[in-house]
């Protein structure tokens, strides 16, 4: 018997969701962030590919590691690689003012598996519809989850505006 959880992601489609790209960095980063809505909340299902850095495609370090993910306030994905990739994203997504990791864009870490990521999990932070707008973000670091004001997640490798399902 399936739960609720397990219907709300096979038998209706995404409220909404953002494609992702990569930073020059990531440049073979691709794939989607779903929300899906759930009970009181909302599914996150991020579905990528290409989730390694430009160069160590053949590396060991490709070894599944972990990756930093959040939703920021801002509702563009532009920034140069100098100046900082991804920067008109803003801050982390903070509707109701709290500390980080409290902060409702806060998600868990992305285990990629040289390269591939499909992970999900189910929030109450908030409702799929309120994220439309904002921008999904991946981190080059893991969040610790831990210093302020948004867990030394390092450099900002992959962006996408959030914007309804079609
Ligand atoms: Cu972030
Ligand atoms: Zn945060």
């Amino acid at each position: 018997m399936y739960t609720s959880f397990m219907k709300a992601i096979l038998y209706n489609p995404p409220v909404c969701g953002a494609v992702i790209t990569g930073s020059q960095a990531y440049p073979l980063l691709s794939g989607n962030v779903l929300f899906y809505e759930a009970n009181n909340g909302t599914i996150v299902v991020a579905d990528l590919t290409g989730l390694v850095e430009a160069g160590t495609e053949q590396e060991a370090c490709r070894l599944p590691r972990f990756y930093g993910f959040h939703i920021h306030e801002g509702n563009a994905c532009g920034g140069t690689q100098q100046d900082g990739a991804f920067l008109a994203a803003g801050s982390h997504w903070n509707p109701r003012k709290c500390e980080h990791p409290a902060h409702a864009g806060d998600l868990p870490v992305l285990l990629s598996n040289y390269g591939k990521v499909w992970s999900a999990c189910y929030t109450e932070a908030f409702m799929p519809w309120e994220v439309l707008g904002h921008t999904v973000i991946l981190h080059d670091q893991p969040d610790d989850y831990r210093t302020q004001p948004a867990g030394n997640a390092g450099e900002r490798i992959g962006c996408g505006t959030i914007v309804p399902f079609q």
